[in-house]
């Protein structure tokens, strides 16, 4: 069931594994030493920052996240590595958990948003922030506290809503929080970036499961996520809506992305590098050593993007090029 709903979706094919071919600079997956996460790219001038949560699930283990790393590039095909940025440990009143994560620039500083598992004081999950004045850091907690945590969202179904966030800053330098499992949240943050400015509500849109990304191009606000169709198959696809205003109202597009291989989870990243558009994901195709590719053993992939004149993405191949194919699709 699962493989015939890959192949249903127009366009797309899944990858070889990446043990069984050689490595091209830029070609999926672009990690191969560690398995890596929920990417997360940020574009400061000439060059692109990747922010990754660290897999070290070992075995049959789900997840085992510690820390985030960071990488960087400025021609999409060579990474430089620039070590782990921040522990989930970190945050003192977090317990572990270094879950989907999100970097923006505003105010001079950098601001990263991340998902935790907080401690007993109020258990689930809850949305950190951390600050810096570099892209790389050293980050340090901007709160000493969760931005936003479990008991703030009573409307959620489990325990495990309050992740994966994602913020957008407006032309006028308005700033949103949007995240979510489940459910699909938005927040207006006060012009510090680190407090919520007014009521937390929910996005409906279909399909949600987690990991939303918010980009604009040409006017049209697009939200792309990770969904859950169960009559396409058990793992999470890509889909995404698109809305005149980023209060709405959502118009759902349809999936653009099949399952990733092995993976349960596939979690979207979007930006514009160098006047062209890339959709970071996951899979979990990738083997090193003797430890297979797995729920908790994941690998970053990249894939040029591309829309219609009308502004709808286009499907996006898995594909083992990635961003060295050399043909626009
Ligand atoms: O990586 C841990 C969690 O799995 C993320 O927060 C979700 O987006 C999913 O990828």
């Amino acid at each position: 069931m699962f493989r015939a709903a890959v192949l249903s979706l127009a366009g797309v094919a899944l990858a070889t594994p990446a043990a069984a071919r050689p490595s091209t600079p830029g070609s999926n997956p672009i990690i191969r030493d560690r398995f890596t996460a929920d990417p997360a790219p940020l574009v400061r001038g000439n060059r692109l920052y990747l922010y990754v949560g660290h897999d070290e699930a070992r075995g049959k283990e789900m997840f085992n996240m510690r820390e985030w790393l960071a990488y960087s590039t400025t021609d999409m095909r060579h990474w430089t590595f620039h070590g782990p940025i921040m522990k989930a440990t970190d945050f003192k009143w977090a317990s572990k958990d270094a879950w989907a994560s999100q970097m923006v620039f505003k105010n001079g500083k950098y601001y990263f948003y991340a998902a935790v598992e907080h401690d007993k004081t109020h258990p689930g999950k809850a949305i950190a922030i951390a600050v810096s004045d570099s892209p790389t850091g050293p980050f340090k907690d901007a709160r000493g506290s969760a931005l936003v945590y479990n008991q703030m969202t009573p409307q959620g179904p489990h325990t495990w809503d309050d992740i994966d966030p994602t913020v957008w800053t407006e032309g006028d330098g308005t700033s949103w929080l949007i995240w979510g499992n489940a459910k699909c949240y938005i927040a207006k943050l006060k012009p510090n970036m680190v407090e919520l400015d007014g009521p937390i509500r929910e996005m409906n849109v279909p399909r949600f499961e987690e990991g939303p990304w918010i980009h604009k191009r040409k006017g049209i606000y697009y939200l792309t996520y990770a969904s859950i169709d169960k009559k396409q198959g058990p793992d999470e696809r890509i889909a995404y809506a698109t809305a005149p205003k980023i209060a709405g109202p959502w118009t759902f597009r349809g999936d653009i992305m099949a399952s990733g291989k092995n993976s349960f989870t596939i979690h979207p990243g979007i930006a514009e590098f160098k006047g062209k558009w890339y959709m970071f994901y996951h899979d979990a195709s990738l083997t090193i050593g003797d430890e297979k590719g797995a729920l908790g053993r994941r690998a970053v992939r990249i894939e040029p993007m591309y829309y219609n004149p009308d502004g709808t993405i286009r499907p996006i191949p898995h594909t083992d090029a990635g961003v060295t194919a050399s043909a626009k699709r």
